[in-house]
């Protein structure tokens, strides 16, 4: 036996004591992470506690009440009745900001069902809770995980839940027994993957306090880079947790900074495919799937493998595409470069977390890919499954020879329209960027969506066509109903004709949702003779500054795009009336104002300034 907890699969590359400079720097990160208000006040994180003691209390009660219908002679089982609430997320992680939710698992017994847990569950709450702490309570039964959202006390909770196969919970239960996973159906084992993945990177990591300082630093530097969310082709939180866990493996007795300045020097220069791994895959007592390149064809296509530790192993950056893949390993290296300064006192922590210039300076020509509803409810809805599928279109384009990089901004901006007239309705639903600026428009952002999950479903980091999709696109047909989305605005009239209610003159101002996503364009150098486009996205070059004419057909690209979106079954059957995506392409000096921050300047045209 080793003197030491060996952590990892291989030795570390040093295991020397932190240095005083290296304390100071640390110290400095520090104070930096704090200003930048990443912690919150002692008395919000006591709230915390105190509202997951109550869940604790609620959910022993729920417990009770089900072995009690199920078994009213019991007594024992009765008597004995207790669940057990474990969270996940950046709460159990330890690296929760004033705004973070509190996710959290609950474990029953295996008499109590998923279907008990939202028939009982929810009343219970609210009568259990103090009188009006309970607010926002919503519930999804049928996502990839199914869940309960409530705000109690303003704290946001995820609550989601599990049975495992045992008549009996003993107070001490934990999840790290794989063999607790018999017996349960797919649903109930994704819902405790998240507790038992979190649970195994904390035990993974030689120094939790170190781990949780610099995990902070790499989730605001991720931020504010842009290149923090699952959902549109980057790591999400469990994805840095684990890549900031192996490089403490790898400095088990480092300080924090050098963590975080050991962490860009290591995963810049990682060799990838080669997966992170925080242990050896395991095998494990079920016939499920376990990640394994050598074996399924798909998984040798994750470009920047970071394995999940719990069984059974996954692939937390599936979604990763060749255009994000490029876009991090920039900020890698950025981040490299600027950390070893700070390690050697030449620049301060704030130069790492300087946000990102994606609208700024980013990129000459964008796409715009626009979801637009006239009810809240159905743009709930239709803006989670567009969202879902951006980095399908970004994939497509990035295919495109004349492109080399096709860079999906990591957040929607969401806006509502005070539209008048039909006319109104169409500008806003084909993203007119002139409609979008004018005074006239009223148009009222709300700014980027935040890690926006649209459907208001947990999706645990699995492929995404599995999830919440729904049904399979039917055939062909379907495109045809693309309607509000043509070019073509008497297309639409003549809809209107025949289909009723759909876009008629309102009578006063309605309102209309539309959840924008942007994705930069960087093209290739050399770009190939265009063919010429009549119809849909023509991305014209012909610029003012450009000196000879170009232009680039997209159109199949956003045909097929468009067709995938408008296919789902749930448009055909709900959301076709009231819904529709449009995709168009701006330069950077029609951006709208909403997406510049106070202080940044709108690139301009160049025509202009020289005038
Ligand atoms: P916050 O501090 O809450 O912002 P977090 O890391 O806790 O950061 P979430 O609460 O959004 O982030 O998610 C917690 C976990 O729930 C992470 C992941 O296992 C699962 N999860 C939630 N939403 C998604 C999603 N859209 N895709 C994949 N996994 C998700
Ligand atoms: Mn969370
Ligand atoms: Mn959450």
């Amino acid at each position: 036996e080793a003197p030491e907890q060996v952590y990892g699969v291989t030795p570390p590359m040093k295991t020397d004591l932190p240095t005083d400079a290296e304390r100071r720097t640390t110290d400095a990160l520090l104070e930096e992470l704090k200003r930048q208000n990443t912690f919150e006040s002692p008395a919000d994180t006591a709230k915390r506690e105190k509202v997951l003691e109550s869940l604790r209390h609620i959910c022993n009660a729920f417990v009770k009440h089900v072995a009690k219908t199920k078994e009213p002679k019991n007594d024992v089982l009765i008597r004995n009745a207790i669940g057990k609430v474990f969270t996940y997320g950046s709460y159990r992680l330890g690296v929760y900001g004033p705004g973070s939710d509190i996710d959290t698992l609950i474990v029953a017994p295996k008499y109590v069902l998923r279907e008990d847990y939202f028939e009982h569950f929810p009343k219970l709450l609210v009568e259990m809770a103090p009188k009006g702490a309970i607010t926002g309570l919503t519930v999804v039964t049928d996502a990839f995980v199914p869940i309960i959202k409530f705000e109690y006390s303003g704290i946001s909770i995820d609550l989601i839940f599990s049975r495992i196969i045992q008549k009996q919970l003993s107070e001490d239960l934990t999840l790290q027994d794989s063999a607790l996973l018999r017996g349960l159906d797919e649903v109930e084992l994704r819902s405790l993957n998240g507790t038992r993945v979190t649970d195994e990177i904390l035990a993974l990591v030689p120094e939790r306090s170190t781990f949780r300082k610099a995990l902070r630093a790499i989730k605001l530097w991720a931020q504010r880079r842009a290149i923090y969310a699952n959902i549109m082709g980057f790591p999400g939180g469990v994805a840095w947790a684990m890549l900031v866990a192996r490089v403490c493996q790898l400095y088990p007795k480092a300080a924090a900074s050098v963590v975080v300045n050991k962490f860009f020097l290591i995963i810049s220069q990682w060799q990838w495919p080669h997966p992170v791994l925080l242990k050896r895959i395991e095998s494990g007592p079920l016939p499920v799937r376990v990640w394994n390149p050598k074996i399924y064809k798909g998984d040798s296509f994750h470009l920047m493998p970071v394995i999940t530790p719990a069984y059974p192993s996954m692939c937390a950056t599936f979604n990763i595409t060749r255009s994000s893949m490029t876009v991090i390993q920039r900020e890698l290296e950025r981040g490299f470069e600027i950390t070893e300064k700070i390690v050697t006192g030449k620049r301060p922590w704030s130069d790492l977390f300087v946000k990102h210039t994606f609208f700024t300076s980013g990129y000459k020509y964008y796409i715009s890919v626009i979801a637009t509803s006239k009810t809240e409810d159905a743009h709930k809805i239709w803006s989670g499954y567009v969202e879902s599928k951006v980095r399908m279109l970004v994939q497509k384009l990035e295919q495109h020879p004349s492109i080399a990089l096709a860079h999906a901004f990591n957040k929607g901006y969401e806006r509502r329209h005070k539209c008048r007239t039909s006319e109104e309705i169409l500008q806003v639903q084909e993203g007119s960027m002139e409609f979008l600026a004018g005074p006239e428009a009223a148009s009222e952002s709300n700014g980027a969506t935040d890690e926006s999950r649209g459907n208001g479903a947990v999706k645990a980091e699995e492929p995404a066509k599995e999830q919440s999709d729904g049904g399979v696109a039917k055939d062909g047909t379907a495109s045809a109903t693309a309607k509000v989305d043509d070019q073509d605005k008497t297309a639409v009239k003549e809809e209107t004709e025949d289909g009723g209610t759909s876009v008629t003159s309102p009578p006063q101002a309605m309102e209309i949702f539309t959840t924008t996503h942007y994705i930069g364009l960087e093209l290739a150098k050399i770009f190939p003779h265009p063919k010429l486009a009549s119809n849909l996205l023509y991305l014209s070059l012909s610029g003012a500054d450009q000196q000879d004419a170009k232009s680039l057909d997209l159109s199949y690209q956003v045909d097929e795009f468009k067709t995938l979106c408008t296919s789902w079954q749930k448009y055909e059957e709900e959301l076709k009336d009231v819904a529709s995506i449009g995709v168009q392409h701006c330069r950077n000096f029609n951006l709208p104002d909403d997406v510049f921050e106070p202080g940044e300047t709108k690139p301009q045209r160049k025509s202009a300034k020289n005038a």
